[in-house]
């Protein structure tokens, strides 16, 4: 409660549904992503249930704009407390089919995105000793899925980059650093595949396990959000109770 947060990945999906849920427990968000108008009916929404968020337009895989989205959230809110690093993407393939851009750009998004964010947020934490970085790496973090490997390679970035920074960050700084990794969870992120085949196939397990919704996400940042001061729930990892893999 009276916390501000900043969420990335906020137009739509589990940062939008987090944001929600941040605000409904007394904090006052940021929510940034590219497609303003999204945000800003977001915003709408979360001042109409009687809760305060603005919104910030910032690709994260831009330095000078992530930068200008914290500072400018620091302006309207005083600090900075909360930094859900959520931004994300997924355009399955094969490696073999070599779709190099796509490839770059999960790179620049899912991993610099992540390491823009906690740049730009990190001195602002450090400084006040106190927060809490929440980053969104992935079950594909964990283990390797045919057609997602440069997914998979990015989502272990963001797993072994979040428990590095949680032993730097934890005893000198007093900041905790969770690291989330849902499995599936309905949102627009299949939407984004080009490749039909692959597509087609992630549409298909929804007739064969009950997704996550991303409310359920929400849920769960919040609780280790409001965990004790001394207890990091350092791994939020999040299944369907039927995903079988
Ligand atoms: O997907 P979606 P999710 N700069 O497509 C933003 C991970 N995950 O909520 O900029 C800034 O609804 C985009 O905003 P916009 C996943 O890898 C998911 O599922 O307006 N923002 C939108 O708000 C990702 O890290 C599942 O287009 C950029 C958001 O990212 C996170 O969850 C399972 C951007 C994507 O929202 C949220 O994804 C799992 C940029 N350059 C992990 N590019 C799952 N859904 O099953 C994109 O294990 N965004």
């Amino acid at each position: 409660k009276g916390k501000i947060a900043l969420v990335t990945g906020a137009s739509s999906g589990i940062g939008a549904a987090t944001a929600k849920k941040l605000a409904q427990a007394g904090a006052k968000v940021g929510v940034a992503a590219r497609r303003v108008d999204r945000l800003d009916a977001l915003v709408d929404e979360i001042r109409a249930a009687g809760g305060e968020a603005f919104a910030i337009e910032m690709d994260v895989t831009n330095p000078d704009a992530v930068r200008g989205g914290v500072a400018a959230l620091v302006d309207r809110y005083g600090t900075l407390d909360i930094v859900f690093a959520n931004a994300g993407l997924m355009p399955a393939s094969d490696i073999v089919s070599l779709k190099v851009d796509e490839w770059s750009q999960m790179v620049d998004v899912n991993i610099k995105g992540v390491l823009n964010t906690v740049a730009a947020a990190l001195p602002i934490l450090t400084a006040k000793k106190s927060g809490h970085i929440i980053t969104t790496s992935s079950i594909a973090g964990r283990k390797t899925v045919q057609g997602l490997g440069v997914y998979c390679a990015t989502k272990h970035a963001v797993a072994a980059f979040s428990d590095t920074l949680r032993m730097e960050v934890g005893a000198p700084y007093n900041i905790r650093v969770t690291c989330l990794q849902p499995g599936a969870v309905e949102t627009e992120l299949f939407e984004h595949v080009s490749d039909k085949g692959y597509r087609e196939q992630m549409e298909g397990l929804k007739d064969q396990m009950t997704f996550l919704k991303a409310e359920d996400i929400g849920d769960a940042v919040v609780y280790a959000l409001q965990a004790p001061g001394h207890v990091d729930i350092a791994e939020l990892f999040i299944m369907p109770t039927n995903q079988a893999w």
